[in-house]
């Protein structure tokens, strides 16, 4: 089926790294199409890159321009929900996000994960152990590589880090293996603060898959469309991919094979034990044998902002998790922690919505002082006695640094995005690893 039959104007709404990718993509493999974007940011990023011949409207909408076109690309960020979306779709004008057009053109095997937490680490595991195996891989999508930028790789195989915004505007994509890890509360400022709706754009995953992996301890991770061959990871005995304890040492098992004893990891925490059963199972489910693959498993430390310790000084921890942009990803990082004094932790930011309450039982189990900042800071206020407010990371790390002792820990685990002081996840890690080494 040629999908491009008949289109003939393009408007891409939102710039950014999706925008750009877009734009690179058309003039490159459909260089006949006329192409508009639209930001409705005044100064967009990626703006000094779009090519001249490329007109951009910034700052606002341009209705006339949406409704004179055969197809709409949207950036993730954009919901369908936006009125001028919807205006759009009521004029029959099919809305598409970057990855349904790579789903138009791939022609090699694609692998896609995605999940509330965990999603960026089992990507980038499955593409490391694949490249190990000896199969060449491109990796991106929401890990922050566009999806259709990876086409200019010569690849085998991809894998995909998909986020719920992405699945939104894919219906079309052909996967040997889709894996979908967890569900909790995210974004729910954009779900009607819902988390049916935001589970079942998840869900969409598994339109176009030949294998689902599943969690075998969350039920809304199993697909509701059929999927013929569905594999299930996890610490439940009936799972496909779990733990067993052999000669008194608890062992990876695939499908009753003993693969690695746990001890071998170098990732830390039972989430991260999780993260490889699902990479093993993506892997045997896209006929990848990983065997050869798998002393990658015994040197891979995971990526950075994730549970990394930046500084280690007179006994002295200081752990940038800034990753955990949610509540389920801050108690991941509480129940992996090995304590011999106090916990420091660093919370707040922009709260996306979110219910904090369900951290406030596992703060009560902790040696814990609870450092509040940023914009949602104050709804961390009432989980426990010892909260105090900050306006900012460098006001906390100058009012706790006196009293830090041999043994305790600063940990930054927000539960909360970083837009509201920082730029990106990656930025507010980076801040708080320069105060870290400068008080250290
Ligand atoms: N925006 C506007 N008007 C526009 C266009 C965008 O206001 O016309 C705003 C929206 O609020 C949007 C934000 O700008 O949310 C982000 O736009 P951007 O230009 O930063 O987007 P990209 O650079 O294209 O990044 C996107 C993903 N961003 C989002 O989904 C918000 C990146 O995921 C992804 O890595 C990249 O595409 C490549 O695929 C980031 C992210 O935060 C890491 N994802 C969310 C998450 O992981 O929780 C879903
Ligand atoms: P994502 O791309 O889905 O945000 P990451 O791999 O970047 O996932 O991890 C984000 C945060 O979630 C980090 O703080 C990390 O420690 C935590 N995390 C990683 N894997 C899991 C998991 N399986 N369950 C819960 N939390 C996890």
């Amino acid at each position: 089926m040629d999908r491009w039959q008949g289109i003939k104007h393009v408007v891409v709404v939102g710039l950014g790294m999706t925008g750009l990718s877009v734009v690179n993509y058309l003039r490159k493999y459909h260089a006949d199409v006329s192409l508009r974007v639209i930001d409705t940011r005044v100064s967009p990023p990626g703006a000094d890159q779009l090519p001249d011949d490329v007109a951009l409207h910034c700052g606002s909408w341009q209705i006339e321009w949406l409704l004179a076109a055969d197809l709409v690309v949207t950036n993730p960020g954009i919901a369908l929900a936006t009125p001028e979306i919807q205006q759009v779709l009521a004029a029959d004008i099919p809305v598409v996000g970057d990855i349904e057009l790579f789903a138009w053109h791939v022609n090699k095997p694609v692998i896609a994960i995605t999940g509330s937490n965990g999603k960026s680490t089992v990507t980038d595991l499955t593409g490391v152990m694949a490249n190990a195996a000896g199969v060449k891989t491109a990796v991106g999508g929401n890990i922050g590589v566009a999806a259709l930028d990876l086409f200019e790789q010569d690849a085998e195989l991809y894998v995909l880090e998909l986020s719920s915004f992405q699945l939104e505007t894919t219906s079309s994509l052909p996967l040997v293996a889709a894996a979908y890890l967890n569900l909790s509360e995210d974004h729910m400022d954009r779900y009607e603060h819902r988390i049916e709706l935001y589970g079942a754009a998840k869900q969409r995953i598994f339109l176009n898959a030949q294998a689902a992996v599943v969690n075998a301890d969350e039920p809304a991770t199993h697909p509701i469309h059929t999927v013929d061959n569905v594999l299930s990871f996890g610490f439940e005995e009936s799972a496909d991919y779990t733990t067993k304890s052999l000669d008194g040492q608890e062992w990876l098992v695939a499908k009753e094979q003993p693969i690695l004893p746990v001890s071998d990891l170098s990732l830390v925490g039972r989430h991260n034990v999780a993260n490889v059963l699902t990479v093993l199972a993506l892997l045997d489910a896209a006929h990848i044998d990983s065997t050869p693959a798998l002393d990658t498993l015994k040197s891979y430390t995971g990526l950075t902002h994730r549970c990394q310790v930046v500084a280690d000084n007179q006994g002295i921890k200081w752990v940038n998790d800034s990753k955990a942009t949610n509540v389920a990803s801050t108690l991941a990082a509480l129940s992996g922690l090995s304590l011999q004094g106090k916990l420091y932790l660093l919370v707040g930011g922009v709260g996306k919505g979110a219910d904090f309450t369900p951290l406030a039982p596992v703060f009560a189990t902790l040696p814990v002082e609870l450092c509040c900042f940023g914009r949602d800071g104050e709804q961390f206020m009432p989980l426990h006695p010892s909260a105090t407010y900050y306006e900012s990371m460098e006001e906390i790390i100058q009012s706790i640094k006196p009293t830090l002792q041999s043994g305790d820990m600063v940990l930054l685990s927000p539960a909360c995005a970083s837009f509201d002081q920082f730029n990106s996840f990656v930025h507010r890690g980076e801040v708080f690893a320069a105060l870290a080494k400068q008080y250290a």
